[in-house]
């Protein structure tokens, strides 16, 4: 059953299903997604008000106007940045790919592009290619990057979607915006980086099927292993997404992921201390591989380039977890049954992975629906547990006291 939170306009094409170009994303389960840019120097903060809503949203919110707004590039200068520490923070967290914003909708821009001045390598005191040095930094630690693109959205450029407080929206000539700076933009992106792992185009707004066609084409033709997120529009991602910070009910076939934020910002934000905690954020996590997902988890670094320390402490922590249990979910597939007695399933071949968030008192388990000959608790003290089928399903007994605070994992095996 398709679930109501996979929208259609941010959809998987069809066929796609069976593309093995997405096997390693598949198996990936968890990226990091990273919003950074000129909205990080305001962090929610304009004319000393502060500005309700996310982050990297405050030009239009507030807005601000093209003259007030883009002279915030003068100011930008990250001496902090370093892409080896963001990188290795991700292979800390476990993750295996990483998507930067190369451009958002307030067009400012983390690469060198010949297309504006209005970018990061050319516009500010800092002057260097962001883009280049975690590609190059990506290719170092093997780890893949792909890029945010917002494709429809562009409030900087008079023939981009969305800013109608400084350009006339009647006058605009989008598909002039799209064949003369998107395209070039994304021929960029693809051409000067080397292997990009994908695009996450966003937004897609009112673009065309054509538009969109044409630049799905774009990429099959520069990088044919480059995967494009479904929010390019018009159902022809390679997968689609849910909305931000939406986990499907139940599993969910096709290949999907769940952007989502740790606070409630995705760009930074001085007032936004929202945090979820480690618990809720591994369960999450957990939750959606169970159903057949996959998790892109956001941070905001500072105008300094600091990823703030409470996304570095959580991040840690789900790379202590995944260090012990990952075997539970990288290369898994939704579990057999779904939410059985308020625990998570996952399968890999035929193992089943049962993750539990509330350890038993009584180190005993029923489990509806479930059939198994042997369980090991994966971290335990190595008892034998008792495996009994009753009739109110699989009982797990013996299982002693809970290896991980926030979620234990038991293996379950049929004999052959
Ligand atoms: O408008 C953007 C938002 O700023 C952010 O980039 C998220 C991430 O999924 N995408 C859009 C809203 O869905």
């Amino acid at each position: 059953m398709q679930d109501a939170s996979i929208q259609v306009d941010r959809g998987q094409r069809p066929g796609a299903e069976q593309d093995t170009r997405l096997d390693w994303w598949r198996d990936a389960k968890f990226g990091l997604f990273i919003h950074w840019g000129l909205y990080a120097i305001p962090a929610g903060v304009w004319r000393g008000e502060h500005v309700p809503g996310i982050g990297e949203w405050i030009m239009l919110r507030a807005r601000i106007p093209v003259a007030e707004y883009s002279p915030l590039a003068e100011q930008f200068n990250p001496v902090a940045f370093d892409a080896r520490a963001w990188v290795a923070l991700a292979k800390a967290a476990g993750q295996k790919y990483i998507v930067i914003t190369s451009k958002h909708h307030d067009g400012f821009c983390l690469f060198d592009s010949a297309e504006t001045d209005y970018s990061v390598a050319r516009g500010t005191p800092f002057g260097r290619d962001v883009i280049r040095e975690l590609a190059d930094e990506c290719r170092r630690q093997d780890m893949r990057l792909g890029f945010y693109y917002s494709q429809t959205q562009d409030w900087y450029q008079p023939d981009g979607d969305g800013n109608d407080w400084d350009y006339d929206e009647s006058q605009k000539d989008f598909a002039a915006y799209i064949d003369s700076y998107v395209k070039p933009q994304v021929r960029e992106l693809l051409t000067n980086y080397g292997d990009v792992a994908l695009i996450w185009f966003d937004t897609p707004k009112g673009i065309t099927e054509r538009q969109s066609r044409e630049l799905l084409e774009l990429c099959n033709e520069l990088q044919p292993d480059c995967l494009v997120c479904g929010r390019l529009g018009n159902t022809l991602g390679d997968y689609a997404t849910t909305n931000d910070n939406t986990i499907p009910a139940g599993a969910v076939p096709g290949d999907w992921e769940v952007p989502a934020t740790m606070n409630d910002t995705w760009g930074f934000k001085t007032h936004d201390h929202n945090w979820k905690s480690i618990a809720d954020l591994i369960q999450k996590l957990v939750d959606i591989v169970s159903k057949g997902g996959v998790y892109l988890l956001n941070v905001g670094p500072t105008a300094l380039g600091e990823i703030p320390p409470e996304s570095v402490e959580r991040l840690e922590a789900m790379g202590a977890w995944l260090e012990r249990y990952g075997e539970s979910l990288y290369g898994t597939r939704a579990g057999p049954v779904q939410d059985v007695a308020g625990m998570r399933t996952t399968r890999q071949g035929e193992v089943v992975y049962l993750h539990v968030f509330d350890w038993p008192v009584d180190g005993t388990l029923v489990l509806p629906d479930l059939d198994a000959d042997t369980a090991e608790v994966l971290g335990g003290g190595g008892e034998a547990v008792n495996v009994v089928r009753s009739a109110d399903g699989l009982r797990l007994s013996n299982l002693g006291g809970a290896p991980d605070p926030h979620c234990s994992v038991i293996r379950l095996r049929r004999n052959a």
